[in-house]
């Protein structure tokens, strides 16, 4: 069976990761059997989780991992025509090439409550002696990237307000359909909802939150999917 490694799941929420999320949720939606394994990215071949096994094969990143799922097994943006095949690329990239940044930064930076929170969620199972040494290491090497991608050297207000650009369009987007691109998910619905329920169904505080939980078509969108798919995981509110 496919193995799905990703991170202990935690805040009742199906990952603290979008991408984890973006995986499961891909899997569930075109009902693929897998199994969980929990871990975190020390062994990822691109070390970076998600990663899945599967026929023997070791595989990184979720974009080249739902290649393999529409090829093995289901594609669900079948039926989409060129242009709907377009919207979904680039409102992933948003996703995860912009948004992304903005939540990243709001965790592992923003404040120091977050930052106890978020370190609690992701390392809290290594023992106490080893657990502030391998954090604080990790934590630099995220701010590292963050800076690296260029969203770490803006001011607080100014990446929550580039963040809240891609809220915004997000929800006009929406509209009052039930998924992204009409009444069926889709791979792009996978992204969407990994990282808006990464925004607004965890206990890390920010500008972005707030902002998305005045979004009443997002709040509904990631509770819909959330008890759809699933189903053993509480409501968000
Ligand atoms: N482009 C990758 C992004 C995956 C990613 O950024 N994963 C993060 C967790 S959200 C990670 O494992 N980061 C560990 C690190 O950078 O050390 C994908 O689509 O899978």
């Amino acid at each position: 069976m496919l193995k799905l490694y990703q991170f202990e799941r935690t805040w009742g929420i199906p990952n603290l990761s979008p991408f984890c999320c973006k995986i499961e949720t891909y899997l569930r939606m075109a009902d693929i059997g897998y199994e969980i394994k929990s871990t975190l990215p020390l062994n990822a071949p691109k070390g970076k989780l998600p990663y899945i096994e599967d026929g023997g094969k070791a595989l990184g990143d979720s974009r080249f991992i739902i290649a393999h799922l529409k090829s093995a097994y289901k594609d669900l943006d079948q039926g989409l025509n060129d242009t709907e095949l377009a919207i979904s690329l680039a409102m992933q990239r948003l996703l995860e090439e912009h948004l992304f940044w903005a939540a990243l930064y709001s965790r592992w930076q923003y404040t120091d409550e977050n930052w106890k929170t978020n370190k609690q969620a992701i390392f809290g199972g290594l023992p106490p002696i080893i657990r502030d040494i391998v954090a604080s290491r990790w934590r630099q090497k995220i701010k590292r990237q963050i800076h690296g991608h260029g969203t770490g050297r803006h001011q607080a207000e100014e990446i929550f307000a580039l963040g809240k650009q891609d809220i915004e369009a997000l929800s006009a987007s929406l509209g009052d359909q039930q998924y992204f691109l009409g009444d069926r998910p889709t791979t792009l619905d996978t992204s969407a909802f990994g990282l808006l329920i990464n925004i607004i169904g965890c206990p890390i505080e920010s500008p972005l939150k707030e902002y998305g939980l005045s979004k009443d078509n997002l709040i509904n969108y990631v509770n819909r999917i959330k008890h759809k798919f699933y189903p053993e995981l509480q409501m968000m509110r």
